[in-house]
């Protein structure tokens, strides 16, 4: 039995030994991720690759004031820096320096003007990246190792270190990995990277340039545990902001004071602010399915369609809630929101592992349409009728982005995090927007009965999702949700 046990305590004692001389103490969860996300895509590299990442420009709000610092997802995903001016370079290949990191060089005069710049040290711990050179050193840099000289490394003493990128430059298969920014059109002009990609090629027509989006496409779409973990806690945020705002609603109040008192709950629970900018229309406007304005005066008797969610630690979920401002339902607005309601709870049973997200959708256009033909708002629920009021996707991934890169063809798996939203949109000109032919003439005479009885009722009923090990987790179950639960708790308030 002892022989068993003490290689454990060794594990156990040299990992404490460990974290003591790195300086890995409490904040290494978050360290340990990033290098085991490095290796994963380091993996996926191989051994003939260089990867470049850049951070995020800053970006000017107004002459001198710039927005608020927001780094690039794919840099912060490997790094855990928000600092601009970051770049990271992944050489699967080298002996030593696979991972090098350079960082904006510390200047006193401009840190008392904008703040704190990581030292070298701090970059270490930080990010867990042993290798840190300043970004002034980075032209220097790749300018070496394209060419195959050895950057920082003895002149005149023989180094293997970048010898397997070398060799392979040298015999055709080296190559350059990118996130490329999608181009926009042939005429809009060429984002940094790719004026990067097309001077690589024009000096160093040896060495192939390729995208590594799927990489990150890839990683991304499954959270690790240290992920969940974070995700949980931000849309716990978010939960506690969409009941604060169910507090705040009523008529009278304006828009903004809903949405005030939704991202006053982030800003008071550390996270760094919203994760998209809040979504708060009542009325008409909760037809408008991306409605940012928030100045509308709330009335008796008005829905209001608040999707809304806090960025902590670069997680972000996604939530929306439609509840009546007065705090009861009318009988027509419970006819729509029955329909929802029931479109996403059939949904979620769908929402298995092995499954879809295009599935789960598909599972919610099926109920969205019994029900519009049940109320007389399509005539023929066979075909397209129902996406003149049911216009979004009900799916999508979560994670550093709300709409989060994933390959929606890859079947779900533990570790996925993603929402259900179905929604129906009565907008006022929903009908009279339809292209002029005899089959629209022929639909609109027959539904505007109906169509004039539930016009501005504009519904969404949106959950963010974990599926794991154990099944699937609605992380935004604290928000209520069904008719009962919201007059409640709307009467309770
Ligand atoms: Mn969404």
């Amino acid at each position: 039995m002892r022989e068993m046990i003490r290689p454990r305590v060794l594990c156990f004692a040299a990992a404490i030994v460990f974290s003591l001389c790195t300086g890995f103490g409490v904040a290494g969860e978050f360290q340990d991720d990033l290098r085991a996300r490095r290796a994963r895509v380091m993996e996926r590299l191989g051994p003939e690759a260089i990867l470049i990442l850049w951070s995020a420009p800053p970006r000017t709000y107004s002459l001198d004031v710039d927005y608020e610092y927001h780094q690039d997802h794919n840099l912060y995903y490997l790094t855990g820096i928000d600092q601009e001016e970051t770049t990271l370079v992944l050489m699967p290949g080298n002996a030593t320096r696979k991972e090098i990191l350079f960082i904006k060089e510390r200047n006193p005069v401009r840190e008392h003007w904008t703040g704190h710049l990581l030292s070298k040290e701090e970059a270490v711990a930080q990010s867990g990246v042993e290798k840190v050179y300043l970004s002034n050193q980075f032209e220097a840099f790749v300018d070496a190792v394209l060419a195959r000289v050895a950057y920082d490394v003895p002149r005149y003493y023989p180094s293997r270190e970048y010898e397997r990128f070398f060799n392979a430059v040298s015999a055709g298969r080296g190559r350059l990995s990118l996130i490329f920014t999608p181009k926009a059109s042939l005429s809009s002009p060429l984002g940094p990277v790719n004026e990067f990609a097309k001077r690589v090629q024009e000096r160093y027509p040896g060495i192939a340039v390729q995208d590594a989006s799927d990489i990150f496409r890839d990683l991304r779409q499954v959270k690790t545990p240290y992920e969940r973990k974070i995700l949980e806690h931000s849309v716990e945020i978010s939960n506690q902001a969409h009941l604060a705002g169910m507090r705040a609603a009523r008529p009278g109040v304006y828009e903004y004071q809903v949405k005030a008192a939704i991202e006053q709950v982030y800003q008071t629970n550390g996270a760094y602010g919203w994760g998209y900018p809040s979504i708060v229309g009542s009325g008409p406007n909760s037809t408008i399915l991306h409605y940012e304005k928030a100045t509308r005066k709330m009335q008796p008797g008005d829905l209001l369609l608040v999707d809304a969610a806090a960025n902590f630690g670069y997680l972000t979920g996604d939530i929306t809630r439609t509840y009546p401002v007065s705090g009861t339902f009318s009988d027509l607005q419970k006819e729509i929101y029955g329909i929802v309601l029931s479109a996403q709870q059939e949904a979620i049973k769908v929402a298995k592992p092995g499954a879809l997200l295009s599935d789960i959708h598909g599972k919610t256009v099926e109920v969205v349409k019994q029900g519009l033909l049940t109320l007389g708002l399509i005539t023929d629920a066979s075909g397209d009728q129902y996406k003149t009021w049911y216009t979004n996707g009900a799916c999508h991934f979560i994670g550093m982005d709300v709409h989060d890169v994933g390959d929606f063809e890859t079947p779900l798996e533990p570790g996925v995090a993603f929402v259900i939203e179905p929604g129906i949109y009565i907008r006022e000109d929903g009908l009279s927007s339809l292209p002029k032919n005899a089959d629209n003439d022929a639909f609109i005479e027959k539904v505007r009965p109906a169509f004039e009885k539930y016009k501005n009722i504009g519904i969404r009923i949106e959950d963010s999702f974990l599926l794991t090990e154990s099944g699937l987790k609605r992380l935004s179950a604290g928000v209520p949700r069904t008719i009962d639960e919201i007059e409640s708790f709307m009467k309770s308030r």
